[in-house]
């Protein structure tokens, strides 16, 4: 209970900050996108989100927190394209009910209202698991982001629900295959398999696909071979603060 109130505080205390992770074209070696990462500062110390997130989901405390998100979201994407003079486009990782709350495309709308940047200015995460369990509740708000402009990515693509269904049907725009897959290139004989199957399921449908957690030189290697050239990983940065990007972004425009 005193975590949960300590958590409760944070947004209030402004103790919780975006770290952000680009998104890279390979072949170009352009950031094409910046993952937005929640850390909660608590005591001189960066909490990582494994350590409160569920503890935010369970109270219903990830809904103002992820309003806050996105709201930091929109203002910190205004300041790199007034610093930077680059269209760079935030994702920000939602829970999937919020996606299933009518107020969600309002929230956006304020959010990058208040900062004068489009709507396309942000991209919103959502795990598979959660969008294959509330597949209906969800569908009205996705076309409504859709016609706004904000392209849906579903996160850790390959560990949820094996129904694809749906990707034919919403309107999806970007697969993140799931780190243990990119992991496991090189060590299992399936994951190449997978890779490779998710990455031609992506074209067939002109979806784009992105690997996530690429650590090593290899990787990146094989990925290509594999057709995804667009990769988040700590090879090329982890999350950071949003200064500690400034010039990654700059100099891969
Ligand atoms: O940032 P990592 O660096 O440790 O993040 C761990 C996990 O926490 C990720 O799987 C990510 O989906 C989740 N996460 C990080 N930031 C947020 C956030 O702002 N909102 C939600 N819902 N999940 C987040
Ligand atoms: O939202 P999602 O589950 O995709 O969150 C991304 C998570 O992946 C964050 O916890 C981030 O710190 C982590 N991550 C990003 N790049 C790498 C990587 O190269 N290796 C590993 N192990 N984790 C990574
Ligand atoms: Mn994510
Ligand atoms: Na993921």
């Amino acid at each position: 209970l005193e975590r949960e109130t300590a958590l409760h505080k944070a947004i209030e205390r402004e103790e919780l900050v975006l770290h952000y992770q680009p998104q890279v074209e390979v072949r170009t070696r352009q950031v094409t996108a910046v993952e937005a990462l929640m850390r909660w500062r608590r005591d001189g110390r960066l909490v990582p989100p494994a350590e409160f997130i569920p503890l935010a989901e369970e109270t219903g405390l990830i809904v103002p927190m992820s309003e806050w998100a996105l709201r930091e979201a929109a203002r910190q994407v205004r300041a790199w394209r007034d610093s930077l003079g680059v269209d760079i486009t935030v994702a920000v990782n939602l829970p999937s009910h919020m996606f299933s709350r009518s107020d969600l495309v309002e929230q956006i709308h304020d959010a990058v209202g208040q900062h004068g940047v489009p709507p396309g200015a942000l991209r919103l995460e959502i795990t598979e698991d959660r969008l294959m369990e509330d597949h209906h509740a969800v569908t009205p708000t996705l076309l409504r982001l859709n016609e706004i402009g904000v392209e849906i990515a579903i996160d850790d693509f390959g560990t949820g629900y094996s129904s694809l269904a749906y990707l034919t049907t919403l309107p999806i725009a970007e697969l993140k295959i799931d780190r243990t897959f990119i992991r496991d290139l090189g060590i299992t004989a399936q994951s190449p398999a997978i890779v490779q199957a998710i990455v031609a399921l992506a074209k067939a449908l002109g979806l784009r696909v992105v690997a996530e957690g690429v650590e090593h030189l290899r990787q990146q290697q094989q990925l290509i071979r594999l057709g995804c050239s667009l990769m988040q990983g700590f090879i090329f940065c982890r999350p950071v603060a949003a200064d500690s990007l400034a010039a990654e972004l700059q100099a891969g425009q």
